[in-house]
């Protein structure tokens, strides 16, 4: 749920910074994006069986190494020969049509692959029906390749499971550095994404599950307002903060998956929040003028770095808001709000505010969840049940990986609509506002801009949007480290960095376009190169 920081030495990894090694010519799915693989489909250079296949292909040429797929759709191919179909027949159906997609293990599908969480105990519960954002995507004619790994539960199983740690996926690696931490929870979505295994990948977030992997990975992330996408038939913790959203290679093609799952559904009564009769069009957000003039707040103080040496980091930063400026904003360097208390403790209530509702949401969510579930052998009707079966399920590895906050939420005394949670949930708010949205008020700010850890968290009571995109590595000299059992590098030179762009409620579209802007000025994507990728590529079927 929230990324751990912990500090210590890894050996040296011994690597190369490297500059682009993006291909030029022909086109690789490392690079392409979603509209240059219509226009192949459309001049009929290639047909979305033959992406299929080769999304397979990279993706076992990885999985081995890195972990990023959970279970691949053994249907995929002949669901694209029927799209191909439609195609040849002139029907289709919008941008989507013929592209494959990976989906978050904790996004329900009613297709031969499981839906899990990354738990093999929950994977043996099969939902009734498509989740709403899949069914949105299958409608949009997206092919659905199968499911992501993850943390766990979206990283609410327990303290000491690792950051892309899963029974059913085990652990997910980032393709940037020896063993790179992917960050969590979404962390086979961004590998996936980065390494172009689909066309694009949906992610979850409750506090920061989007934004962070998102940056570890050198992808762009959109986390939208909580009640932008439907979170009917996904797995939940909160959802007062549950949001599902894309991570692409690009702003573009995160707004084109965004606006295919954005909209109303009356399963999920948070969307009657959204202002418009319908969400309005994302892509015409894609503008690289769109910076010209605004108010930009830009806040990269030393704790925001976390693990990564302030000193070392900031050169990346301050390239990033020079960029910015190229690209015609205006820039503000302010700090985060604090109201006038320290920032750690502002953190400390925050973190005790949202654990005082979310147990007992997680609780009552989830028997939510189940019950459009039908169980299997492992007979998984309640969250009870499902608490057993960790105990007992070898793949689970418990008590080796504990199980705490499944524990907390099972046992809570808490009324999920009581006054307690209600307080803390209140109370969250109101200090986040402070971190967040004072700055933005003082000085009349279009949008502010920080790290993605940063981002992730505060954000997260308030249901803000967060667009994350990347802004270049590490540099030589920056120390390597990992968790504390040496599992996974959290820092070291060449670790990608992400700055993510926030602002008020259902904002997307203006943050959308801020992003799209600095991107078009930056293009830092493309100046690193993943240590680990795939070898089947377009130019063997072009
Ligand atoms: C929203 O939906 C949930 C679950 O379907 C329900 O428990 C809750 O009462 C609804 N709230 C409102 C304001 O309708
Ligand atoms: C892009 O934004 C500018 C304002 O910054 C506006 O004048 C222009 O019409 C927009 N272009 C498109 C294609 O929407
Ligand atoms: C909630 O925040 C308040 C400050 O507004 C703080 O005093 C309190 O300790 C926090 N609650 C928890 C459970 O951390
Ligand atoms: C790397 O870590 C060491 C030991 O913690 C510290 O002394 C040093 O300043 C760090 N290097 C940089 C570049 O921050
Ligand atoms: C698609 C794929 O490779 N899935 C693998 C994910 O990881 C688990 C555990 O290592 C394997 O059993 C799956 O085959």
């Amino acid at each position: 749920m929230y990324s751990k920081i912990a500090v210590s030495l890894l050996q040296l990894s011994i690597f190369a910074l490297s500059t682009s090694s993006y291909p030029t010519g022909s086109p690789s799915l490392l690079d392409i994006s979603i509209s240059e693989i219509t226009h192949l489909l459309n001049e009929g250079s290639i047909t979305s069986r033959t992406l299929v296949d080769l999304y397979v292909r990279r993706t076992k040429e990885v999985n081995e190494a890195l972990h990023a797929v959970i279970e691949l759709n053994p249907d995929a191919s002949a669901i694209a020969a029927k799209l191909d179909e439609e195609r040849a027949q002139g029907h289709v159906r919008g941008p989507l049509h013929g592209k494959p997609l990976l989906v978050k293990d904790n996004i329900a599908t009613s297709d031969v692959t499981a839906t899990g969480s990354g738990s093999t105990c929950l994977a043996d519960a099969r939902p009734k029906r498509d989740s709403t954002v899949v069914e949105r995507l299958r409608k949009a004619g997206a092919i659905i390749l199968g499911k992501t790994n993850l943390s766990e539960f979206a990283g609410a199983r327990g303290v000491n499971p690792l950051e892309g740690w899963s029974a059913r996926g085990s652990q997910t690696f980032a393709a940037y550095i020896e063993h790179q931490t992917p960050c969590g929870s979404s962390s086979g979505s961004g590998v996936a994404a980065s390494l172009g295994l689909a066309a694009g990948t949906l992610g979850t977030d409750t506090a920061g599950s989007i934004t962070c992997p998102a940056a570890y990975s050198n992808v762009v992330g959109i986390k939208p307002t909580v009640g932008l996408t439907s979170r009917r038939g996904t797995v939940p913790i909160t959802r007062r903060q549950d949001t599902i959203g894309p991570l692409a290679q690009n702003v573009a093609d995160g707004a084109l998956i965004l606006e295919a799952i954005a909209g109303k559904d009356a399963s999920d009564n948070y969307t009657s929040a959204q202002p418009w009769a319908s969400p309005p069009s994302y892509l015409a957000s894609l503008n690289k003028t769109a910076l010209k003039g605004k108010r930009i707040g830009v806040t990269f103080t030393e704790e925001l770095v976390g693990v990564l040496d302030p000193e070392i980091a900031r050169p990346v930063f301050d390239a990033a808001v020079s960029d910015l400026e190229k690209a015609g904003a205006v820039i503000f360097p302010v700090p985060l709000g604090t109201g006038g208390f320290a920032l750690d403790d502002l953190h400390t209530w925050i973190y005790g505010n949202i654990s005082a509702f979310v147990f007992s949401d997680y609780h009552d969510n989830m028997a939510a969840y189940l019950n459009d579930t039908i169980p299997g052998p492992k007979d998984i009707e309640t969250f009870e049940d499902l608490y057993e079966c960790l105990q007992q399920d070898s793949a689970e590895q418990y008590p080796f990986y504990d199980i705490d906050l499944i524990a907390a939420a099972v046992g809570t005394g808490v009324p999920a609509d009581g006054s307690v949670a209600w307080n803390g949930y209140v109370t969250a708010i109101r200090l986040a506002e402070k971190v967040i949205l004072q700055p933005i008020e003082d000085n009349e700010l279009d949008a502010l801009v920080t790290t993605s850890d940063v981002a992730g968290f505060y954000t997260a009571p308030l249901g803000y949007p967060v667009v994350t995109v990347p802004i270049g590595a590490l540099p030589k000299g920056a120390n390597t480290t990992s968790d504390s059992t040496g599992t996974l590098a959290r820092s070291g030179p060449g670790l990608p960095l992400g700055m993510s762009f926030i602002a008020d409620r259902w904002t997307e579209e203006k943050l959308i376009g801020y992003a799209y802007a600095y991107e078009q000025v930056s293009l830092k994507r493309r100046t690193l190169t993943p240590l680990v990728k795939p070898a089947s590529d377009l130019e063997s079927v072009l």
